[in-house]
């Protein structure tokens, strides 16, 4: 791997976009490199992600402008399912993936962050869809996730006016859970990543797949899927674990993930 890195921590595991003399930007070999990582990420032993970028910079300052500058209409929808197969890839992996956003999320930063379950950033963040500005559109997704995180009105005025928004500011539309010093924005996210490890990961899990697929239908459709996720749980021994540890007054011996 030429600009992509994976280090497992436990039942964490922490993938880094390294590519810091452009800021981290995606090019068509980074996209084929987050793509290869995720696909031998072991879910046997791994129950959170996390996706930073390298340095203290950037996390992704967007799609690689050079990359991008002589494309044709042709080419130009090849490199945008190239982004999209690999963001949808991360938004429905089984496990969750938590960005820790640690500078310029501009552009495809912004979006890949926005694929990630949750996000938290360091002070020095700034969030932005600045694509109109170089006269396209948001190409990995851009115009359907932030409308969904932070609301119609202030998406379209982000991606209208290609404003860019400060941490401050990110965390009061909802776009991150938190923001944290630079020097703490790792320890945190591991801090929460370990937090969600220590929970029965079938169960996690099913509740990442109920969250994703119940917001694409409708209420009726919606709770239904919450039913099988809820029914399938039942089936699991950390689920008898879980439940026994509580009526015998006694914490949970380590969930086993089955
Ligand atoms: N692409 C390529 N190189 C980039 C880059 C990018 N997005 N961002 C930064 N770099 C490179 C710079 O060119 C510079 O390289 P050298 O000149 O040193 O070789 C190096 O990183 C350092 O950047 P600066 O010198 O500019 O650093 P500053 O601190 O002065 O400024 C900055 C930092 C983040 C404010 C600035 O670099 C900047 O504005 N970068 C561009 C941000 C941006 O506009 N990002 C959005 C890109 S558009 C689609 C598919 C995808 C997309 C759209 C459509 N379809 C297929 C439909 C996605 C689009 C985008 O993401």
């Amino acid at each position: 791997m030429e600009f992509v890195t994976y280090e497992q921590e436990g039942f964490v595991g922490i993938v880094t976009i390294n590519r810091p003399k452009a800021l981290n930007a995606l090019n068509s070999k980074v996209l084929e490199e987050i793509d290869e990582v995720f696909s031998n990420v072991n879910l046997e032993e791994t129950r959170a992600l996390i996706l930073t970028g390298a340095g203290e910079k950037s996390f992704v300052a967007g799609a690689d402008i050079g990359e991008m500058s002589t494309l044709t209409k042709e080419q130009g929808e090849a490199f945008g399912k190239k982004g999209n197969d690999v963001f949808r890839k991360i938004e429905t992996f089984p496990i969750p993936v938590i960005a820790a956003v640690n500078g310029f999320a501009l552009g495809g930063g912004c979006e890949i962050s926005m694929s990630c379950d949750i996000r938290i950033c360091s002070e020095n963040a700034v969030f932005g869809q600045p694509e109109v500005g170089l006269g396209i559109t948001p190409g990995f997704g851009g115009t359907q996730r932030l409308a969904r995180i932070v609301g119609v009105g202030k998406a379209k005025e982000m991606i209208y006016a290609a404003t860019n928004i400060k941490a401050d500011e990110a965390y009061r539309i909802g776009l991150v859970n938190a923001v944290y010093p630079q020097t703490e924005l790792m320890e945190m996210a591991k801090k929460l990543a370990n937090k969600i490890s220590k929970n029965a990961p079938i169960a996690v899990r099913a509740c990442k797949k109920a969250i994703n697929e119940g917001l694409d239908v409708d209420m009726d459709k919606a709770i239904v899927i919450e039913e099988k996720a809820f029914g399938s749980c039942f089936e699991s021994e950390d689920q008898r674990e879980g439940m026994n540890a509580f009526l015998e007054k006694r914490k949970v011996e380590g969930f086993k993930n089955r």
